[in-house]
């Protein structure tokens, strides 16, 4: 089934300068980046986004973290692509993630962990729709689709 997932490259893989190749590796796996912006996150975006942690004690850092420069908001589309993305993307502590993985290969702390993937279908729908509109939205058809499904 065609899924669409929401993928964030957290203010550190900006500054560090780490957004191309992070973005190179989903293109190279045959997904498809079917909307992206930068922009700088405010505080009530931030809460809302990661409302689900918002008792936990590493909430006012996380809100901090993700607020602290500009982060590139993208929307990424394929065939069963929200886990296939989380496991790309590798486990939260960059520590424990497998050498491979996005956070594995260019990660070191859990606080700055360089990349946010959805975590289930009702997840990527809520973060989508938290960040873009649907006209910023493109859908089109790659001319290689044939030959990666
Ligand atoms: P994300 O939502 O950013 O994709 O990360 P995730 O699913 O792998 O992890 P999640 O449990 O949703 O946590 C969200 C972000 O909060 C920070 N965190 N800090 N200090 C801690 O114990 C702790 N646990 C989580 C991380 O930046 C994590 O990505
Ligand atoms: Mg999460």
């Amino acid at each position: 089934m065609k899924q669409r997932s929401f993928v964030m490259l957290k203010p550190d893989a900006v500054k560090r300068r780490l957004a191309g190749e992070v973005l190179t590796r989903f293109e190279k796996r045959g997904l498809k980046i079917i909307a992206t912006k930068m922009m700088i996150i405010d505080s009530d975006l931030a809460k809302k986004h990661y409302g689900e942690h918002s008792e936990k004690p590493f909430f006012k850092d996380l809100v901090n973290y993700i607020i602290s420069g500009p982060v590139l908001a993208t929307v990424i589309e394929g065939e069963e692509c929200i886990s296939l993305i989380r496991k790309m993307v590798g486990a939260t502590n960059p520590q424990e993630a497998d050498l491979g993985t996005i956070r594995g290969d260019y990660a070191i702390d859990t606080g700055r962990n360089i990349i946010h993937a959805s975590d289930s279908p009702a997840s990527a729908a809520r973060e989508i729709s938290l960040f873009f509109e649907d006209s910023e939205i493109c859908e089109y058809t790659l001319p290689d689709e044939e030959l990666i499904y």
